[in-house]
């Protein structure tokens, strides 16, 4: 009697579980879908596909997420990456801040010219109060920015001469991405920029439309094999280009709390992880990956400080011209944090 009499109060407590369970669940969609600009092959994409693999074990497929490469949510148009992010056709991203930057102004303050002298500045800013406020601008605009990866230090390649001065770019073809800033730049410094996506960049490589580019070493050119299209490569770190693992908001407020630490979990891992491939050979003393270049017939120029503020000078019009666009008080904060580093 004793037992039947609890029987009742556990039986309720079993449907009611099972029904909080199936509609947790009834939430939660069958697949999300992340966005990367790039093929699967470059570390980039590797870091996405690593996010979404954590993800799918630590959650044991509660959270199946597809990676869309190339572009593929957009049509092939990188610049609308946060539009769609934004709209939820992406739920997460792995995006550079140069793609977004032509929706949210003050993420040019990653393309300003020669602004980051090494990787010790860039994580001073990324990790520190500066980079606090790019993730409140971004929660504000209805995405979180769940941790930071790297596509890299941006370098020059071109198939005509080796560039050392300012005065080697003039009149360059260089493909750069649709961004406002970078044609700014190109032009202070002589060279003929064209925009164009990154999908229909490589067939211009290979036709010879364009005479250079600029990518990052190891994240970009060594996997697409640049030395096929380009002879001359100039280590200038002109601009620096960071990674964003984000969700959006909405999404992740749909997650259960422990599913919301798992992917922030995640997210930090396979970005970290992703951050320390792309770094490696870059570094001197381990300097491995210009070695790549070179072993494949590259003539590797490195500018030394002096050559670098030379190609800085030239610009100057243009951080002067970006700044307010940025936001005055974001760049002090990044400048700020470089001059403790
Ligand atoms: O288009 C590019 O150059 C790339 C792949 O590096 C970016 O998406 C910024």
């Amino acid at each position: 009697m004793k037992n039947r009499l609890l029987l009742f109060p556990v039986l309720s407590l079993v449907i009611l579980s099972l029904s909080m369970v199936t509609a947790a669940e009834a939430a939660y969609k069958k697949e999300y879908k992340m966005s990367v600009v790039v093929g699967p092959k470059l570390p980039w994409g590797a870091g996405a596909t690593k996010f979404t693999e954590l993800v799918r074990e630590k959650t044991g497929g509660r959270i199946n997420i597809k990676v869309y490469t190339s572009s593929s949510l957009m049509a092939g148009k990188q610049t609308n990456e946060f539009l769609i992010h934004r709209q939820g056709v992406a739920d997460f991203c792995f995006a550079s801040t140069i793609n977004w930057s032509t929706t949210i102004k003050p993420l040019n303050l990653f393309n300003l010219p020669f602004f980051f002298p090494d990787y010790k500045a860039l994580d001073a800013v990324t990790q520190g109060e500066t980079g606090k406020k790019i993730a409140l601008l971004l929660k504000k605009k209805g995405v979180t920015l769940l941790a930071w990866g790297e596509n890299g230090f941006r370098e020059i390649t071109n198939s005509k001469h080796a560039i050392t001065k300012p005065e080697d770019m003039k009149g360059l073809k260089i493909r750069v991405v649709g961004t406002p800033l970078f044609i700014d730049t190109m032009k202070a410094l002589g060279a003929n920029p064209v925009n164009m996506n990154w999908g229909d960049a490589q067939v211009a490589f290979q036709q010879g439309v364009v005479d250079g580019q600029e990518n990052p070493v190891v994240g970009v050119e060594i996997p697409v094999k640049i030395w096929q299209f380009h002879k001359y490569a100039t280590i200038w770190h002109y601009v620096i280009d960071p990674l964003m693992l984000t969700v959006n908001n909405k999404v992740m407020e749909s997650f259960s709390a422990e599913d919301q630490k798992i992917i922030q979990e995640a997210a930090l891992e396979a970005a970290g992880e992703q951050l320390t491939t792309v770094r490696k050979g870059l570094i001197a003393p381990d300097l491995s990956a210009l070695k790549i270049l070179e072993n494949n017939g590259m003539k590797v120029t490195v500018l030394d400080q002096a050559m670098r503020n030379s190609f800085k000078s030239k610009t100057l019009g243009v951080y002067q011209k970006w700044v307010p666009k940025i936001g005055e008080e974001l760049v002090k904060s990044a400048e700020q944090a470089i001059a403790a580093t």
